[in-house]
């Protein structure tokens, strides 16, 4: 058997189903994590499961997304994590320890392992050779009381690298080349798996910005290798004893091969509103810039900030611009304040954020009105800064520093010919203080977990009735994002465990009727074009159109994530048998689908009615056995609750 690197993790974590590009699979999963925003319905959906204790080898809740306390709100949801997570087997990493995929490759990944996470940038630990996947909180919850995950067998795409970056080419460079010449939907049903030569040339760092931004590709995961390099990082971390070599077989063969000579890269920004919207920031020199923001989990970790700082160092931050800097982790904050690297950030004016998500989800640092910001993040969806008519452009370390000093875009690679040399430290500065160990499970029944008056019951899904009949309550365009369907931000996110209230901002990016229309009608069914429900795992994309009254949703395709986490609240997705047919629905139709509970049973097809306009039109249902059982059950929650009964 000659395997590529992902097919041998996935070989020796098969629990079922077989390998065949395409066809379900189910996996074991060795380690999770949760963040804030995601994991307070995970953990409701974890005890509503009613398991004691988990069941992974590992699993940890981080805080890092909603840490701006504007009211109880977060604050309340915290301490529900801290206290659900003690009770159940579960480390917390306490606010302020850092980004979780970020303290996630620090501290726990592990090469050849698997983890999922309820955060789609959970494949960043695959610059440590480890599967990292993104997923709903429900199924996160499942793979903590033992369950396996479920996902499509998928293509590996190789991707070879040859050569060395030039000087003041980054990581982030090359992800944003894949980007270019892929789109954001190029990576659907794959796993990016890179290989040649130029691996060696990277750090584990900027790896994992590398397969940190797959997930912009839509794709499954994103792997290297684990080879000296990564094992001289683990060793830094005071983890050696986790390394293990590997690789792919020397006669791998890939679905699809991409080639990429790293030394004739140059540095690239995704310009508004699409990661893989991709030009030169050459041909953007010049043009004027009102802020930039460095840090999120593709680009803060040391070797960052190290390279930031040294470009920064002894120089001013252009009057016109504001510069945010968020350190990825505690411990590289540390880091950078025992070397004088933080010094030099302050001095050139940096406004340093505390190490979390910060910017990145919206979460304070919006820009001015029109602003043009350049951001180091992984995401430039519209709105998503919290300004919906700024520009966002996504950059590296690298031009985001030298364009914070000029104004204006600035092409590093202007600034000399050798960079400046970057220390990376032998050893890292390990403590752990900010991470709390579950209690004695001997012990754990008596803890009370706390519940502040915010964290409201979950919408469950209702079994599907014989017939549907139903408006169409909303029809929209092609990659409609996460940040569409369930806007983040400081202002929403604190209500990410109050689902009514949360209600309120349904959609209102596309349509600021659509919540109330949706209520006034009853609910209904969600029209989408290619690529529907791209970017976050957040659930809450599907939970609060189901508290909203969606039965189900057309689409031209779907991404990976979002439609399991449809599925997962009982939420059907239907695809066009022909695509031209989304030019034949409108708004507001009245539509008509007979014998739907039975076609969710076993059909492939089945034809929608519209009696608005008296057209047929043919959909299609691509499911497996399991995800049928799952819709007819009303979602996985009641699914896993009749088996566990069983
Ligand atoms: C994001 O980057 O969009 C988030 C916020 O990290 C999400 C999770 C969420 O919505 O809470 C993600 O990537 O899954
Ligand atoms: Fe946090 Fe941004 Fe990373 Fe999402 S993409 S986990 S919001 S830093």
């Amino acid at each position: 058997m000659s395997d590529t690197l992902a097919q041998k993790i996935i070989r020796s974590h098969l629990v079922c189903g077989d390998m065949t590009p395409g066809s379900e699979i189910g996996l074991r999963i060795d380690q999770t994590l949760t963040q804030d925003a995601t994991g307070t319905m995970a953990y409701l959906q974890f005890e509503a499961m009613g398991i004691r204790q988990v069941r992974t080898e590992l699993s940890v809740a981080y805080i890092d997304h909603n840490t701006l306390q504007a009211g109880f709100e977060n604050a309340d949801d915290h301490r529900y994590i801290q206290t659900v997570t003690k009770k159940h087997g579960i480390r917390f990493s306490r606010p302020g320890n850092g980004i979780c995929h970020q303290v996630h490759l620090e501290r726990f990944g592990a090469p050849g392992k698997t983890l999922i996470g309820s955060d789609s940038h959970t494949p960043t630990a695959g610059g440590l050779g480890m599967l990292g996947m993104g997923a709903g909180g429900l199924d996160v919850a499942v793979a903590m009381g033992g369950g396996a995950y479920y996902i499509t067998m998928p293509r590996i795409i190789g991707v070879e690298l040859t050569g060395r970056l030039p000087a003041y080419v980054g990581a982030k460079d090359i992800i944003l080349e894949v980007l270019r010449r892929l789109s954001v939907k190029g990576g659907v049903g794959a796993v990016m798996e890179y290989f040649g030569e130029g691996v060696a040339t990277l750090s584990v760092p900027q790896r994992a910005t590398i397969t940190n931004m797959g997930a912009e590709l839509g794709a499954t995961s994103s792997l290297f290798p684990s080879d000296e390099v990564t094992r001289a990082f683990l060793r830094a971390q005071n983890r050696e004893e986790v390394y293990v070599p590997l690789a792919p077989d020397p006669d791998a063969v890939y679905d699809e091969t991409l080639r990429i000579d790293l030394s004739a890269l140059r540095p690239l920004a995704a310009c508004p509103h699409s990661p893989d919207n991709v030009r030169p920031v050459a041909e953007l020199a010049g043009k004027k810039i009102d802020q930039v923001c460095i840090g999120s989990c593709t680009n803060s970790s040391m070797q960052d900030m190290l390279t930031v700082a040294a470009i920064l160092k002894g120089k001013t931050v252009h009057p016109n611009v504001s510069l945010s800097i968020s350190p990825g982790s505690k411990q590289v904050y540390t880091m950078l304040a025992d070397c004088g690297a933080l010094t030099d950030l302050i001095a050139a004016g940096a406004r340093i954020l505390e190490c979390a998500c910060g910017p990145c989800i919206g979460m304070g640092f919006s820009p001015n009105s029109a602003g043009v910001s350049l951001r180091t993040f992984n995401r430039n969806f519209e709105a998503r800064s919290g300004t919906k008519d700024a520009s966002v452009y996504l950059v590296s370390p690298e031009t985001a520093a030298a364009s914070a000093l000029s104004g204006v875009f600035t092409d590093p690679t202007t600034l000399g010919k050798t960079a400046p040399a970057i220390e990376m430290p032998s050893h890292f500065l390990i403590c752990d203080n900010m991470i709390e160990m579950p209690a004695d499970p001997a012990q754990a029944d008596s803890l009370t977990v706390e519940r502040g008056p915010n964290i409201r019951p979950i919408p469950v899904g209702v079994a599907p009735g014989k017939d549907l009949a139903c408006k169409l309550v909303l029809k929209v365009g092609d990659n409609i994002t996460t940040d569409h369907i369930m806007p983040a931000g400081a202002k929403i996110l604190p209500f990410r465990s109050n689902v009514p209230k949360l209600s309120e901002f349904c959609f209102t990016v596309c349509d600021p009727e659509f919540p109330a229309r949706a209520k006034a009608l009853g609910g209904g069914l969600i029209v989408g074009g290619q690529n529907y429900g791209q970017g976050s795992s957040r659930e809450h994309a599907a939970l609060v159109p189901l508290y909203l009254g969606i039965r189900a949703v057309i689409a031209k395709s779907f991404a990976r994530i979002h439609m399991a986490n449809l599925i997962n609240f009982g939420i059907l997705p239907l695809t066009f048998a022909d695509p031209a047919d989304y030019d034949r629905l409108n708004q507001t139709d009245d539509l008509f689908i007979g014998d739907y509970a039975d076609a969710i049973a076993s059909a492939d097809s089945l034809t929608l009615q519209d009696r608005t306009t008296g057209a047929t039109i043919p959909l299609l249902l691509h499911l497996t056995e399991r995800q049928r059982h799952i819709l007819l059950a009303g979602g996985l929650l009641n699914y896993t609750r009749n088996q566990n009964n069983r």
